[in-house]
């Protein structure tokens, strides 16, 4: 690991990620090391993979899936971009519910927030090990909503027709959200900006980005990705990649 100590008045953030027991469990140390010079992140990404394998998770599954490696920072995997404006954005809350409403990104903000350390596993083999996502919970929408009987699936709704379909038990799980900031900083316009969805313990297609609509439906319907070949369900524990 290189010796030059971070300017850790300038990046408190990286105070605990200095102490390499901390490392992994520290949600900047991806990013803001980056920051700092790139010998340094290669040399984390390694040591991030090794840490990551030896770890478990509290449910007993081992921190990192099978064919799984951990970098240092998410990377841009592409797709057909929202307006990335946080003036214009609007959430659908809709479907099979009793009260369907719109959120608008203020709205958003006065919900109760969260902050939960995900990971997330991208289908190409990649993972971001510990990153501080912020926002709010699925769960809570679907309780604002209310749901109707049957409602049983998930469809997270993007700009320009992208759909990630996902199960109602992992839809509103305690890491499912609404997010907007991952390690205290907005998403960049490629990542999803000004809001995306996260559901960490499946592969990363399921997170929505530029997040138009949540819809609660009582049938499955596969999305963008799962009409293409990759797996409907998409658990990483079972590389559950393919179809
Ligand atoms: N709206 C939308 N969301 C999307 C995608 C997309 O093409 N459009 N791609 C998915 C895929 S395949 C992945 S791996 C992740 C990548 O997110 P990232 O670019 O922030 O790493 O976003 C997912 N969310
Ligand atoms: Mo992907």
């Amino acid at each position: 690991m290189s010796d030059s100590k971070p300017d850790l008045d300038r990046y408190p953030e990286l105070a605990k990620a200095w102490d390499r027991r901390q490392f992994i469990k520290s949600a900047a140390v991806g990013t803001a090391f980056m920051a700092l010079g790139g010998t340094l992140v290669r040399i984390a990404a390694d040591d991030l993979t090794k840490q990551a394998r030896a770890e478990k998770r509290p449910d007993g599954r081992a921190r990192l899936p099978p064919g799984q490696r951990a970098i240092e920072a998410l990377r841009a995997m592409g797709g057909d971009e929202g307006d990335g404006d946080v003036r214009t954005f609007k959430l659908r809350v809709h479907g099979e519910v009793k009260t369907p409403f719109e959120l608008d990104y203020m709205a958003l903000l006065k919900l109760p927030q969260v902050e939960k350390v995900a990971d997330v596993h991208c289908v190409t083999g990649w993972s971001l090990i510990g990153g501080l996502w912020k926002g709010v919970q699925v769960a809570l929408l679907a309780e604002k909503a209310g749901l109707k009987d049957g409602v049983r699936h998930v469809i997270f709704e993007a700009a320009h027709g992208y759909t990630a379909n996902v199960p109602l038990k992992e839809a509103t799980g305690d890491t499912s959200l609404i997010t907007y900031r991952l390690n205290g900083k907005p998403f960049s316009l490629s990542h999803g900006a000004p809001v995306r969805g996260l559901i960490p313990d499946l592969y990363f297609w399921k997170s929505a980005k530029w997040i138009t609509g949540v819809r609660f439906v009582k049938n499955d319907r596969p999305g963008y990705w799962e009409v293409r070949g990759y797996h409907n369900h998409a658990d990483p524990w079972r590389e559950e990649r393919y179809a």
